[in-house]
């Protein structure tokens, strides 16, 4: 039986949304790009004409008015998120929203709470990690439990640069935000506390930026995390994990597939940033989501998992400007999101 394509529309064509444009109009199957959205129009209309049949439009409502789209990748701006997403569970639209689901804790409560009302769960959050090969080996191992018990996780997050208007509260929130996901991912458990601590630092970071950032994660279960955020480490994007057991360390995170050996040197190619890194990601993501949108469901971390990491990131801010290990509150887990 053949199942008619999913008409997606993207909204927002700045990096993220452009690759998304070209990744269903170049090999996710069962879907195609009907509708490109941006403020820009111009900008808009060069995304779409990258997809074969889609239109552009200026905005949201503009895109449901002509009934031109049965799901959306959300890619605009976090703080752009919450109206969208109201707008689009009201309309009953399935969508896949890239990380943050909002800003901050209250406004992904009131995601939760328009969500059950809708009583369908229509937002998967763009936790792209959660497909990479590594991450799910990690987690099979870390399930089955081969080397005993998780003690520990070691998380390394390098960013070649700052991109114009990062702040040094966007080092927790839009980087380090991956890792409280990945953290919650591993062990399944909830993060309790989160400290921030902020040591010797690169004269290489952007005006205002205080970089390498340590940060300390502690979940329910106690297992302890630490990660170092180094978004102006100049040679290229690297993401590595490397967990402790009881009976072994297992690492993750070496993307390269080709190593080259010549004039006495051995070297293996450093990604250049997240798009390239995590594209294989980003595809199994995109296809599981469209899958999963035919079923009348999602494939992926839920709007459940988008307002736990945006607490962790509201306790990361706090820690980071003073107050020391900070307590994560979340309310009690709805039956819905179980
Ligand atoms: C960026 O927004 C991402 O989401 C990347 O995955 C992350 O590695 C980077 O640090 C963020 O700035």
């Amino acid at each position: 039986m053949s199942v008619e394509d999913l008409r997606v529309g993207v909204v927002g064509a700045g990096r993220m949304g452009a690759d998304h444009v070209l990744r269903l109009a170049g090999h996710i199957l069962r879907a195609r790009v009907s509708a490109v959205v941006d403020v820009d129009s111009e900008r808009a209309a060069d995304v779409a004409a990258q997809a074969p049949g889609a239109r552009s439009f200026a905005s949201l409502e503009e895109m449901l008015a002509a009934d031109a789209a049965d799901a959306v990748v959300l890619a605009t701006p976090g703080f752009l998120h919450e109206d969208a997403l109201i707008t689009l569970i009201d309309a009953g639209v399935p969508v896949l929203c890239e990380k943050p689901l909002t800003p901050d804790p209250e406004s992904s409560l009131r995601i939760l709470e328009a969500e059950m009302a809708a009583d369908r769960q229509l937002i998967q959050v763009g936790f792209m990690r959660r497909f990479d090969t590594g991450y799910r080996q990690l987690k099979a191992i870390i399930d089955s439990g081969e080397y005993g018990e998780l003690l520990m996780l070691h998380l390394q997050h390098r960013n070649p640069s700052t991109p114009p208007g990062f702040t040094n509260e966007m080092i927790i929130n839009d980087s380090v935000v991956h890792e409280f996901d990945a953290v919650r991912f591993f062990t399944g458990s909830e993060i309790e506390s989160v400290q921030v601590r902020i040591g010797r630092l690169t004269s290489l970071a952007a005006a205002g930026i205080q970089d390498p950032q340590h940060v300390t994660i502690q979940t329910s279960s106690g297992l302890l995390a630490d990660v170092e955020i180094f978004c102006s480490a100049q040679f290229g994007y690297q993401v590595h994990t490397q967990a402790t057991f009881e009976r072994g360390i297992v690492k993750i995170g070496d993307s390269s597939e080709v190593e080259v050996t010549t004039d006495g040197r051995r070297a293996t190619a450093v990604d250049s940033g997240f798009v390239s890194r995590f594209r294989h990601a980003y595809d199994i993501e995109v296809q599981d989501w469209v899958d999963a949108v035919h079923q009348g469901r999602i494939a992926g971390p839920s709007a459940w998992d988008g307002y736990a990491t945006a607490a962790c990131c509201a306790a990361g801010v706090a820690s980071q400007q003073g107050q020391g290990i900070v307590d994560v509150n979340l309310v009690a887990r709805p039956e819905f999101y179980s």
